[in-house]
């Protein structure tokens, strides 16, 4: 029934970020896009788990962290801390930090690697291959460039010849096909789940989980002499981070808050991992799997992957800095169709903003205001139910909002932000069309009639506000308070506030002033 659906929390993950280097913007991507997903699913009245983090063991995090003349455990503070500010300035409401250097994740993965080995899954072997230390991966000859140069890094891989543990991968072949084709939503964009299917129809190989020549990482139980492999620890961040403050650090105890994940949110490099090696662990460990993972596009500069291991990356503190949060939270998510690719530009940046936000949102509000405060002493005379009984934009506005959310519920992040801003032209159609400035002045049943009009509008306008609060979360609040709505009252909206019918006669509107400052140049 109905409330043993809600009752279910709704677990979402971002990567746990590689503390090699600072985060660039298309970590931040990933990290505003899953944001966004965890405000929907809040206000649809969802106890949400979103959880993210960084990734600090193996060899490349040792690397960076010896080129920067420090310990790796230092090393791993500060980039750590890096992220958790970017996050703190894009107005990212993570659940759950979870850091892999973290004591209790350490216990959580020994008693994983336990749990996998008993089952006879794990055997030590030789392993001579090309690895590409950046991605942090044994590399087949027939994926790499020129030179054994990996496709995604440019750089040469090594070879590299161990004594190393092994996850019986192809043990698990059969079962991963049956999955795939039994929930075959299990990987999106659908169009994704075809390289998957081919990866696995190709024949699946057993890898190495553990290394001989990395001391960063955790040891291999019962073989200190080896580290476990980066990878297999990283993704039991995920179990890890649903461990309560001071729980004793057991998978039980992890798995009993929340276990399976909902939707891992991922970047297209690393979906093997998550959609082959990942549920192979978990089932060998005989844990659920996750219900989904969302492999999404890359961000580019001149069609190359923006990475911290290319160097071709654009800052998000400068983007911050200039344009703020909510701009950029809008322009990326509204301008890259989601599961695709999608390139920066300054100029097409500051014509999208300048003309969603400033224009199609904030001036329609402030010249609202603005009205209303010359006519009405910036006071509703109407409730917005009464003032629009039939009119046809209440009847648009309603279809909008519901093509917003089921846009949002596909994960279609660009389409939820296009059926918002219509809502928007919606309203500006309605104000231009009736005019109501010269109606006030022609005074009588004309006046009454712009003063309905102004209810309307701004009806619109708060149901506008709760629609792309996911999105732009600071700019939703700020056209609210406008409406003459406080803090409390935003954050306890619901979705289905964007019902007509919020604001109600003798509301008082605040002093109007600009939500979103347009973006000169
Ligand atoms: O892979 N465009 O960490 P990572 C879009 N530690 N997204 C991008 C991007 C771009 N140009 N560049 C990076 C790791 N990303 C592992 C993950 S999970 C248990 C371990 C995003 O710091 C995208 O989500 O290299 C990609 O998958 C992720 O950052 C890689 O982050």
């Amino acid at each position: 029934g109905s409330a043993s659906v809600k009752a279910e929390p709704f677990v979402l993950t971002t990567p746990l970020y590689y503390v090699n280097a600072p985060p660039h913007m298309g970590s931040a991507y990933s990290t505003i896009a899953a944001d966004a997903i965890a405000r929907f699913q809040r206000l649809l009245g969802k106890k949400v788990i979103f959880i993210t983090g960084t990734d600090e063991h193996g060899e490349k995090i040792a690397t960076a962290a010896a080129a920067h003349g420090c310990s790796p455990k230092e090393h791993c503070d500060t980039i750590s801390h890096a992220y958790q500010m970017l996050w703190k300035d894009l107005d990212i409401s993570y659940d759950k930090f979870i850091r892999t250097s973290d004591p209790v994740h350490e216990e959580i993965v020994k008693e994983f690697y336990s749990k996998v080995f008993s089952k006879g899954d794990i055997y030590c072997a030789d392993y001579e291959g090309l690895y590409c230390v950046n991605c942090e991966e044994y590399k087949d000859e027939k994926e790499l460039l020129e030179n054994n140069h990996c496709p995604m890094h440019l750089k040469p891989c090594l070879l590299r010849k161990e004594n190393n543990y092994f996850f019986s991968l192809s043990k698990y072949q059969k079962q991963l096909e049956d999955i795939l084709a039994a929930q075959s939503d299990f990987v999106q964009p659908p169009f994704r789940l075809n390289e998957v299917l081919g990866w696995v129809k190709n024949g699946l190989r057993d890898f190495s989980i553990s290394r001989a020549s990395v001391e960063w990482g955790i040891p291999v139980p019962n073989d200190n002499k080896q580290t476990i492999y980066v990878w297999f620890d990283a993704l039991l961040g995920y179990v890890s981070a649903l461990l309560k403050e001071g729980e004793e650090p057991t998978l039980q105890n992890a798995l009993s808050s929340g276990w399976p994940v909902s939707l891992h949110l991922i970047g297209k490099d690393i979906l093997r991992f998550h959609a082959v090696y990942w549920p192979a662990m978990l089932m060998s460990a005989g844990l659920d799997l996750p219900k989904m993972v969302f492999g999404h596009g890359f961000l580019t500069k001149d069609g190359m992957k923006m990475g911290k291991s290319l160097g071709n990356t654009l800052e998000p503190k400068d983007l911050l800095f200039e344009f703020g949060s909510d701009a950029v939270r809008y322009f990326f998510l509204r301008e890259v169709e989601f599961g695709n690719d999608g390139d920066y530009s300054e100029e097409r940046f500051i014509n999208i903003v300048n003309a969603h936000l400033a224009n199609t949102i904030g001036n329609l509000l402030n010249r609202t205001l603005g009205l209303l405060k010359k006519n009405c002493e910036s006071t509703l005379g109407f409730d917005s139910a009464s003032a629009a009984q039939e009119i046809p934009l209440k009847h648009n506005v309603k279809e909008l909002v519901e093509k917003a959310r089921i846009h949002y519920e596909n994960l279609s992040i660009s389409s939820a932000c296009e059926s918002v801003m219509e809502i928007g032209n919606a309203g500006n159609l309605y104000m231009d069309e009736h005019a109501p400035w010269s109606l006030f002045k022609q005074g009588g049943a004309s006046a009454e009639a712009a003063s309905k009009d102004l209810v309307i509008i701004l009806e619109t306008v708060r149901i506008i506000a709760i629609a792309l609060s996911p999105i732009t979360p600071t700019l939703s609040f700020r056209m609210y308070s406008q409406l003459g709505y406080s803090r409390a009252q935003f954050e306890a909206v619901t979705w289905d506030d964007t019902r007509w019918g919020g604001l109600k006669a003798g509301q008082v509107m605040a002093e109007p002033k600009p939500v979103f400052a347009r973006i000169e140049r």
